[in-house]
C-alpha cells in the first residue's frame, strides 16, 4: 500500500498501451451522502472512515481502482458545507481544490425531489472545468419512478455529462459507474502499479480508523472536537509495531468523557481500533492512545497545520 507511484508502469499485456485509461476522479458531495462509502465499495477495501454522521471525513483519502484497460485514483472528499470554524474552512478548500483539479468529477447526489435543488446548486458551485458525472446515491431508500425525475433535474445542468443511479451500501449500480469514469478520462499509462490500492501512508490509515471509531462511539460534540495524531509508528521484524496516537480534545469535559469512567470507553476504543489497524496492516500492533486538550484547536490555523488538517496561511 505504501509503495511509491513509479512512471514506467506498463499497461497488462493484452491492452494495447495507445487505448489504455487513467486519471484522478474527485467524489464531492454534500456531507454524509455516503462519498466514503463509495470510495470503499469500489477499492473493496474499507480505506476510508464511515459514520452515520456527517463531517465524517476531514481529509483526501485516495483509492487506486485498476481494471482492464484502465486506472482511476479515487479521492474521496470533506462533504461541501457552510463552514463554521477554520477546520470547516480548511475542509471545504480542501475538496474544492481537489475537483478543481481532478480529470474527472463525481458529484453524489441524494435521490429525493425535497433535495435535488440544494444538490444541483452544489455541483454548479464546483470550480474547475473537468467533466462532471452525478452519481445519485443512496437509491436503495427510494421508490424507483420517484428517481426519474431527479435524474432528469440534474441531466439539465450543462457541465453535467452523464447520471448514474447507484447504491454504495447495497453494491448497486457500481459496474455502471466504473464504466462511465473509465471513459471520462484521458488515455494514459497507468499511474500506479496494477495491485496498488492507495498511495498514502499505513500512519494515515491508522489515523482514519481511530477517527471512525470516535465518530462511531461518541455523541454530539465530542467526536467533532476531536482530532487524531499519530505521534510515533515504529515497524518491526519481531515482536510487534508500536502505535502512539494522541487523541487531541478542545476542553478537559471532553477529555472526560473520552477515557470514561475508569478508562473504560478508551480501552473499548482502543481494542476496536486495534483489531481494525491489525487487518489493515495484516500484523500484530501494540496501540497506545492518549487523550490531551488543546483549546480551540478547530479555530486556530496554527493548530490546524500541525495537525495536517490546514495549509500554511501563505500558501
Ligand atoms: N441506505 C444507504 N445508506 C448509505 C448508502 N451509502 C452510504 N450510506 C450511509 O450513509 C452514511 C454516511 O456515509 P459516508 O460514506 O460516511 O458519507 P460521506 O459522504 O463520506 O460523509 P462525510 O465524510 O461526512 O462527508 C453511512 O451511515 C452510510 O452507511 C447507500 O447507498 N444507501
Ligand atoms: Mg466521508
Amino acid at each position: 500500500m505504501t509503495e511509491p507511484a513509479h512512471m514506467e508502469n506498463l499497461p497488462p499485456e493484452n491492452i494495447a498501451p495507445e487505448t489504455f485509461r487513467a486519471g484522478h476522479v474527485a467524489l464531492v458531495g454534500r456531507p454524509n451522502i455516503g462519498k466514503s462509502t463509495l470510495l470503499n465499495a469500489l477499492v473493496g477495501q474499507p480505506l476510508a472512515a464511515v459514520s452515520h454522521k456527517a463531517q465524517t471525513t476531514r481529509l483526501v483519502v485516495r483509492g487506486i481502482l485498476s481494471g482492464p484497460g484502465f486506472q482511476l485514483v479515487l479521492e474521496d472528499t470533506p462533504g461541501l458545507l457552510d463552514p463554521r470554524s477554520a477546520l470547516d474552512r480548511s475542509m471545504l478548500r480542501l475538496a474544492h481544490r481537489t475537483a478543481a483539479y481532478a480529470d474527472l468529477v463525481v458529484a453524489m447526489a441524494r435521490p429525493w425531489t425535497s433535495t435535488v435543488a440544494e444538490d444541483m446548486q452544489m455541483i454548479e458551485s464546483l470550480p474547475g472545468h473537468s467533466p462532471v458525472v452525478v452519481a445519485v446515491n443512496k437509491i436503495d431508500l427510494v421508490d424507483k419512478p420517484l428517481l426519474l425525475p431527479v435524474m432528469a433535474q440534474v441531466a439539465s445542468l450543462t457541465r453535467v455529462s452523464e447520471v448514474v443511479p447507484v447504491s454504495a451500501t447495497g453494491r448497486d449500480g457500481l459496474d455502471a459507474l466504473v464504466c462511465v469514469m473509465a471513459c471520462h478520462v484521458q488515455t494514459s499509462p497507468p499511474l500506479y502499479p496494477p495491485d496498488q490500492v492507495s498511495d498514502q501512508p499505513e500512519r494515515f490509515f491508522v489515523a482514519e480508523i481511530l477517527r471512525e471509531q470516535i465518530m462511531l462511539r461518541y455523541h454530539e460534540e465530542v467526536p467533532y472536537a476531536t482530532a487524531v495524531e499519530i505521534e510515533e509508528f515504529v515497524e518491526r521484524d519481531r515482536g510487534k509495531d508500536y502505535v502512539r496516537a494522541v487523541i487531541w480534545v478542545e476542553r478537559e469535559s471532553q477529555r472526560i468523557i473520552l477515557v470514561g469512567k475508569r478508562g473504560a470507553a478508551l480501552k473499548a476504543l482502543g481494542i476496536h481500533a486495534r483489531t481494525a489497524v491489525e487487518q489493515l496492516l495484516d500484523r500484530p500492533v501494540y496501540l497506545e492512545l492518549w487523550v490531551k486538550v488543546r483549546p480551540k484547536w478547530r479555530d486556530r490555523e496554527v493548530d490546524l497545520v500541525r495537525l495536517g488538517l490546514g495549509s500554511a496561511p501563505s500558501q
